[in-house]
């Protein structure tokens, strides 16, 4: 069932004709994030993964739609030209729902976190989004309060998030009950325990199992036709051959966290911070497991909405 997108909105977006058509006929698509383009890799890997992905969502069955905001325009679907400038444009913000108004309304250009981009898809009819890893509730966060918005939008916008779990850079419980507060199902793909992004362990027990990906279909179109508004998060564990164990990657984490608080850094930068600096730490191994965990989840994504545009007829 397609719902018209209201012209008012309409009038802000450029939907890539692809998109556009694939919407139209009822054909699957798959929403991808950009902030993990811009401030989640180093370019040039970042452009080549972006480009990957979108490849392995058509190879998958479904239309990939890159989003992001481009001199305060909401693109749905990217031209190769665009993807670069995303990569490599340092002028280049990461925007998350708070910025959306601001970025559209100064012309600016914004590289959409999974909030943002939640709440662009769903405006254009878009139900399921491959990214890598969530936001989540922040270690220190009673103090700091410092909860990811990406946590808020999976509340309240009707949205799959396809990702490899939340990284131990995060507190991955006070996650989980953030997740449960806000009725969002949580659905591991085939594992009984929550995955920790670069690691397939994390020693936590995903509050729900789903062994394919037609079941986590089914687990969307119920939710919806109960009326129940809102996302799911479909936690999909890094591939074995890809994974950094947990008892590695730990020490690495806890270092670049001293790192972080060495420097002050607090907010918006802390996770593009993170991230970096255990490209660094790891010497470029934390990167190629972000990429495969990425690539995964994007034929998991497109596999769920193919599904999905099955049941809705
Ligand atoms: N986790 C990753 N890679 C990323 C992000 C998270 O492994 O690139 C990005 C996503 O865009 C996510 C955002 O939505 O960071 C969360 O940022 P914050 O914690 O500031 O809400
Ligand atoms: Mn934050």
């Amino acid at each position: 069932m397609l719902t018209p997108i209201p012209a008012q909105v309409t009038q802000l977006m450029d939907l890539h004709p692809e998109v556009a058509a694939a919407l139209t006929a009822g054909h699957p698509v798959v929403a991808l994030e950009s902030t993990i383009i811009s401030h989640g890799m180093p370019y040039p890997q970042n452009v080549e993964m972006a480009t990957g992905v979108e490849t392995i969502v058509r190879e998958n069955g479904a239309t990939p739609a890159t989003i992001a905001v481009l001199g305060g325009r909401l693109k749905v679907g990217l031209t190769p030209d665009e993807l670069e400038q995303l990569a490599s444009d340092r002028r280049v913000q990461k925007i998350s729902t708070r910025d959306l108004p601001f970025t559209v309304a100064l012309g600016g250009h914004g590289a959409t976190t999974v909030a943002a981009t939640m709440r662009i898809a769903a405006l254009a009819g878009i139900r399921v989004f491959a990214t890598g890893g969530t936001g989540g509730v922040h270690r220190g966060a009673s103090e700091s309060m410092d909860i990811s918005a990406d946590l808020t939008e999976l509340a309240r916008t009707d949205v799959c998030v396809v990702s490899a779990g939340v990284k131990s850079i995060l507190d991955i419980g006070l996650t989980l009950e953030v997740l449960e507060t806000h009725g969002v199902p949580t659905l591991t793909l085939g594992s009984e325990e929550f995955p920790a992004f670069y690691s397939r362990r994390s020693g936590f027990a995903s509050p729900l199992t789903v062994q394919t990906e037609a079941e986590a279909a089914r687990v969307l179109h119920a939710k919806w036709t109960l009326g129940l508004t809102g996302g799911v998060l479909l936690a999909n564990p890094i591939p074995e051959d890809a994974e950094i164990p947990a008892a590695e990657i730990s020490p690495h984490i806890e270092q670049a966290l001293a790192d972080m608080a060495a420097l002050g850094l607090t907010g918006k930068a802390t996770t593009p911070y993170l991230l970096g600096r255990l490209v660094e730490i790891t010497g470029g191994r934390s990167l190629a497991a972000n990429i495969a965990l990425v690539r995964h989840n994007a034929a998991v994504a497109a596999r769920v909405a193919s599904a999905y545009a099955a049941l809705q007829g």
